[in-house]
C-alpha cells in the first residue's frame, strides 16, 4: 500500500510501500500524479540496479538527453554517474534546474544515492511556484513581459581548464543557449513559476546590464529563502524523483575529503503530457 507524507509546506513528499523495480502501471500513474502535486518525491530503500533505474525512467517518459560533461554507467548508458572523489570540488552547489540552456530540458530526474560521506552531502529543492507566489504583485507584473537567456554557466570551467578559450568556445557553441520567459507556466498544472537560476541565467533580454543584474539578483535571493525549500538527508538506496520544470535543486558541498556517488536518469519527455494536451 503506497503511503505519502508531505515533507514541507512548499514541496516534497516521502513515499513508502512501493518498490520502483516492480511497481505496476497503476502505481506508476499514482507516482506521476504525486510528482505533479508535490514536485519532488523521496523513496527510501530502493537499491535499484542501473538497468532497473533506467527502465523505471522509461515508464515516466522518453529518456535520451544526457549531460555533456558526465560519464555514463557501463551497465546502462542511460544512467549518468555523478562521482565526486575526496579531492574534487563538487559542481552542483548552486541553484539550478537541469539543462535549461537546451531547447528541451528534461522533464524529470531520478537520482539514487549509491555512496555517501559519513555526514553531509544533502540536497535541497526549491519550489519555483512558491518563489513566484511570494513576490510582490507589482514586481510580478513587471516580470510578465520579460525573458532571459540561459547558458551552461560553470560547465565552461572544465573545457577551459583542459583546452583554453578555444575548447570552451567549442563546448559553448555545441551546447548552445536558450531563452525562457522569466515567468513560465507549468504545462500540466498551468501554474506560473519563476524560471531563472543562478547557475544558468545570464541576461534579461532587452534591458541593460545594471537592470538585468538587479532583477536577477532579487530573484536569486528569493530562491535562496528557506521558506521555499525541502532538504533531503540521503541514505544509500534512497531515490529522489523531481519535476524539473518548476523546481530547482542545490547539492550541498560540505564533505571535503570524502567520496559521494549518485546515479541519475533524466527523463527527456513527459509522455503523459502529450496524452492529456
Ligand atoms: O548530487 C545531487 O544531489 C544533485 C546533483 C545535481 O545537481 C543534478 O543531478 O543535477
Amino acid at each position: 500500500m503506497m503511503e505519502m507524507m508531505r515533507a514541507t509546506r512548499a514541496l516534497g513528499a516521502f513515499v513508502r510501500g512501493v518498490g520502483l523495480g516492480d511497481v505496476d502501471d497503476a502505481g506508476v500513474d499514482a507516482l506521476y500524479q504525486a510528482l505533479i502535486e508535490h514536485q519532488v518525491l523521496f523513496l527510501p530503500g530502493q537499491y535499484l540496479e542501473p538497468a532497473d533505474q533506467a527502465a523505471f525512467g522509461r515508464r515516466f517518459g522518453e529518456l535520451g538527453q544526457r549531460h555533456h560533461s558526465y560519464v555514463t554507467h557501463p551497465d546502462s548508458e542511460d544512467v549518468v554517474v555523478l562521482d565526486w572523489q575526496p579531492g574534487d570540488r563538487p559542481d552542483a552547489a548552486e541553484w539550478h534546474s537541469d539543462m535549461t540552456f537546451t531547447q528541451e530540458p528534461p522533464f524529470a530526474s531520478i537520482l539514487q544515492a549509491m555512496l555517501l560521506p559519513p555526514v553531509g552531502g544533502d540536497t535541497l529543492w526549491a519550489s519555483m511556484y512558491s518563489v513566484h507566489d511570494s513576490l510582490d504583485s507589482g514586481f510580478r507584473r513587471d516580470l510578465e513581459t520579460l525573458s532571459a537567456t540561459h547558458d551552461p554557466g560553470a560547465f565552461r570551467n572544465g573545457p577551459f581548464a583542459s583546452g583554453g578559450t578555444e575548447s570552451m568556445n567549442e563546448m559553448l557553441s555545441n551546447v548552445g543557449s536558450a531563452v525562457w520567459p522569466i515567468i513560465s507556466h507549468h504545462p500540466v498544472t498551468g501554474r506560473p513559476y519563476i524560471n531563472v537560476s543562478e547557475s544558468n541565467t545570464r541576461w534579461i533580454i532587452g534591458v541593460g546590464a545594471p537592470e538585468s543584474h538587479r532583477i536577477l539578483s532579487m530573484l536569486f535571493a528569493s530562491t535562496n529563502r528557506p521558506d521555499h525549500h525541502v532538504r533531503l538527508r540521503w541514505e544509500p538506496g534512497t531515490v529522489a524523483i523531481w519535476d524539473n520544470r518548476a523546481t530547482q535543486h542545490y547539492a550541498v558541498s560540505d564533505y571535503a575529503g570524502h567520496r559521494r556517488m549518485m546515479h541519475r536518469v533524466a527523463v527527456a519527455r513527459d509522455t503523459r503530457l502529450t496524452s492529456v494536451s
